[in-house]
């Protein structure tokens, strides 16, 4: 199961930690957090979300999942992708060439992530790269198939994930948040961010 799922625990030192936090809020102060919602149903999810790169992904009720090249409020491009998360995408996962999008999700104590496939990137045998920040959670991963097995894994601040090969097309999901687990956010919660090829 799950083979190219490279978890790297406490990658990010403490203070590390806390240098890319205060590029994130830079990035979301300039971008803001939004309520994404379901393609259709448009229930919004828990989990709020922006990004950064020349690429974000993005969901609404009337076109759903998608990349586009500008936040959706403000109608600006997406903040330029700090260099430090382009020197960790070209230092972790060697891809030859820059990631473009990195989504910014925000997990409060109490939101989730279903299971679901990563399937909107043209880029399908790029690698994703995941930087988890404040509180813990409960990553799920499964197989290829919905019914395939599943397993639990706990990712802390500071823990980054390289997903290549057969874990990049694996069902996932984030079941729940360990609140009061990290001190990294004043506010509580979990900062989870993606770095990804599109195109
Ligand atoms: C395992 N985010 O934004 S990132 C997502 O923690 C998403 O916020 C999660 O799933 C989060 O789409 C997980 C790590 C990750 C990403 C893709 C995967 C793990 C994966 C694909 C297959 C298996
Ligand atoms: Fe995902």
């Amino acid at each position: 199961m799950s083979d190219g799922l490279v978890i790297l625990p406490g990658f990010l030192s403490p203070g590390a930690q806390r240098d890319l936090l205060a590029e994130v809020r830079a990035v979301i102060a300039a971008a803001p957090l939004y309520v994404p919602r379901m393609p259709r149903t448009g229930k919004p999810m828990s989990v709020r979300m922006t990004n950064c790169g020349s690429l974000g992904w993005y969901t609404d009720q009337r076109d759903g999942y998608r990349y586009i090249d500008r936040h959706p409020e403000t109608g600006r491009p997406w903040p330029a992708l700090p260099q430090t998360l382009r020197t960790l995408w070209n230092e972790i996962t060697g891809y030859g060439h820059p990631a473009e999008a990195c989504l910014i999700n925000y997990y409060a104590p109490d939101a989730r992530m279903g299971m679901h496939l990563d399937a909107d990137e043209e880029a399908a045998d790029a690698p994703i790269l995941s930087i988890s920040l404040g509180d813990s959670c409960r990553f799920r991963v499964g197989g290829t198939k919905r019914s395939d097995p599943t397993r639990s894994v706990r990712l802390d601040s500071g823990a980054i994930v390289v997903l290549g090969g057969a874990a990049r097309h694996c069902y996932h999901g984030v079941d729940r948040i360990l609140g009061g687990s990290s001190t990294l956010l004043a506010e509580g919660g979990r900062l989870n961010l993606t770095l990804r090829r599109v195109k």
